[in-house]
Parts: C-alpha cells; structure tokens; sequence
C-alpha cells in the first residue's frame, strides 16, 4: 500500500531534500509538506504543502485526518546553538511535537512515524572516539537534553503502546540545497560558502576539533532505509547511531585547498566550542549496520568535490 506521508518541518535543511526524494518513490500528491513558513518554489509546487506549527496539537491533528496520513517525519526542532540562547523555548518546541505525533501514533491516526535524535545526546562523561550505541549518556545542551529524553519516550510509546517510531542520532549533515540553522556544525556547510564567495573563512570552532558529520544524501537514504525496514527489523526503538565521516576544521580545510589553493582559513574559537567538546568525535554505527543494512557512501574527498562543484555552478 502506498503511504499518505506528512513531514513537519519540510522547508528546514533535511526536510527540503528528503520531501524531494520521498515525492520521487511514492509519488508527490502522497507527500504533504508542512512547515511554519513556506519554503523553496520546487517544494511548494511540486506537492501539497500546509503552514503548520508543530506544536499546535489540533493543526497537527487536522492536518493527520485532512490528508489520512500513515506516516509522520517530525523534522522541526531547535538545534543546539539557538537552543542555548532560549533554553525553554528549545524545550517546548523539541518536546511538544514529539509529544504530539507520538499520542497521534498511539491513537492510531498515524501508523509510522520518524524521529531525529542526534549525536547531541551525548557529553562529556561519554567516551569520545567510536561512541558505541549503549553507553553514558550525560548531555550538557538542552537541545541534547531534549533529544536525550525524546529517545526514552519513543523507546517507551513503543514498548507500551506498540507506537512504530523509527530514530537515527544525526551527526553533523552537510549540503548545498539548504543552509543548516543554529547548529554547532554549521561551520562545515558555511565553510563552503564563504570558500567560494570570500576564499577564506573564519571557524567558529578551533582547528582540531574533531566531530562525526555526513553528507545529506547519505543522511536521506539512511532515513528512507530506516522506514523501509521490517518493523520487527528495527531492534533499538530509541535511536540509532549514525556514523559517516569524521573530520577536523583543518582537515576539511586542508580538502578545500586541494581545489582552491588560494583558501584562508583562520579560527576564533565561541561559545560553541564547548558544545562541540562534549561531543563525540567519531560514531559507531555498527547496530544500523546489522539491523537494516546501513552503509555510508561519502567520505570527505567525495562530499569535498560535490559541494564546491554544486555551489560552484550555482553562484556562476
Ligand atoms: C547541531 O549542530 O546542533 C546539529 C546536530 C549535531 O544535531 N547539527
């Protein structure tokens, strides 16, 4: 049976490529885009898209019943830099609409539903280098705090209630379709934008700082891959660990150079720094990789050539 998909959050920096893609499988009149604000031409005209506020529970609802919606992609959130300038309003938004879709899953008026954790429910007690899928958990940000407690409640809507939640913990993700917002691994998107404008670009994060990141066509299909699975395929109902690349600023840096050999990185280090030194440098995702066959594709060299090749083309 084809599904009726809703994705919340659709015009944010995931949602605009994976409602592309998921219009492509299934077909655009079964993939609703929703968002607070509308989003680019080829989203609002290539499908039907609604204004929602996810953490309005009627809109939401209506919206479930309007289009008989089977499944649910919850991409709004507030990511981690924002969410420390406005702590309670990170909660609100991140729980809220979790909340909401989960209770519309438990209801029955949705019957599978996505939702993104992050490396972010990680800290500083965790051990860094190849993070392993069960480990401490002792997050420092609220935006790790909420996913950190958005991942107990999925595991328990679906030990309780049966509710099909299906998580990946993102790293990092990296594109040129969309710019990221208020997270602390922007630096590794607008590296490449200013490459091209400016030649040069100052890092908010110092030079070593390692951090787990993925190309977004990776991110994409490990998100379609993970709904396509057997249900009973899917073992962990928390959230699953998402590998990809791991690199520093002056590794990525250093790439850049290998095709503009006139780039200028320089560094001062802010407040998200500290964010970032409490996050794992490098994931193992060896569970996603027995559970539903997960296999990433990018390493940096690769997603290195595309970017600047896309951006490239883009500003000539
Ligand atoms: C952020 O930096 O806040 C996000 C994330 C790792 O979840 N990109």
């Amino acid at each position: 049976m084809t599904p009726k998909i809703l994705i919340i959050g659709a015009c944010g920096q995931i949602g605009s490529e994976l409602t592309m893609s998921l219009r492509q499988i299934h077909g655009n009149k079964n993939v609703v885009a929703a968002d607070i604000r509308e989003g680019k031409d080829e989203l609002m005209t290539s499908g039907p898209f609604e204004i929602i506020n996810a953490m309005d529970y009627d809109v939401v609802k209506n919206c479930v019943e309007k289009h008989q919606i089977t499944d649910v992609y919850l991409l709004a959130a507030m990511l981690s830099a924002t969410g420390e300038k406005f702590p309670m309003k990170a909660w609100d938004l991140n729980m809220n609409s979790l909340f909401h879709v989960l209770n519309l899953a438990k209801d029955g008026l949705i019957k599978k539903l996505f939702w993104p954790s992050s490396i972010a429910v990680f800290g500083p007690t965790t051990p860094r280098e190849n993070t392993p899928q069960f480990t401490i958990m002792e997050p420092t940000t609220v935006y790790g705090i909420t996913k950190q407690t958005g991942e107990r409640w999925c595991e328990y809507y679906h030990n309780k209630y049966g509710v099909d939640v299906r998580s990946i913990r993102y790293p990092g993700l990296i594109s040129w379709k969309t710019l990221p917002g208020g997270g602390t691994t922007d630096y590794a998107v607008d590296i490449f934008h200013k490459a091209i404008k400016d030649n040069a670009y100052d890092c908010f994060l110092s030079e070593n700082t390692a951090l787990p990141m993925m190309y977004m066509d990776d991110a994409v299909r490990a998100t379609m891959s993970i709904m396509e699975a057997p249900s009973d395929a899917i073992k962990i109902r928390s959230s699953y660990n998402l590998g990809g690349i791991s690199f520093t600023p002056d590794m990525i840096s250093k790439e850049i150079k290998t095709h503009l050999p006139d780039f200028k990185m320089s560094y001062t280090p802010d407040f998200r720094q500290a964010i970032a030194d409490s996050w794992p440098m490098s994931i193992d995702d060896t569970a996603a990789q027995n559970d539903w066959n997960w296999k990433h594709n990018y390493d940096l060299k690769e997603m290195t050539n595309v970017m600047l090749k896309n951006l490239s083309t883009e500003t000539v």
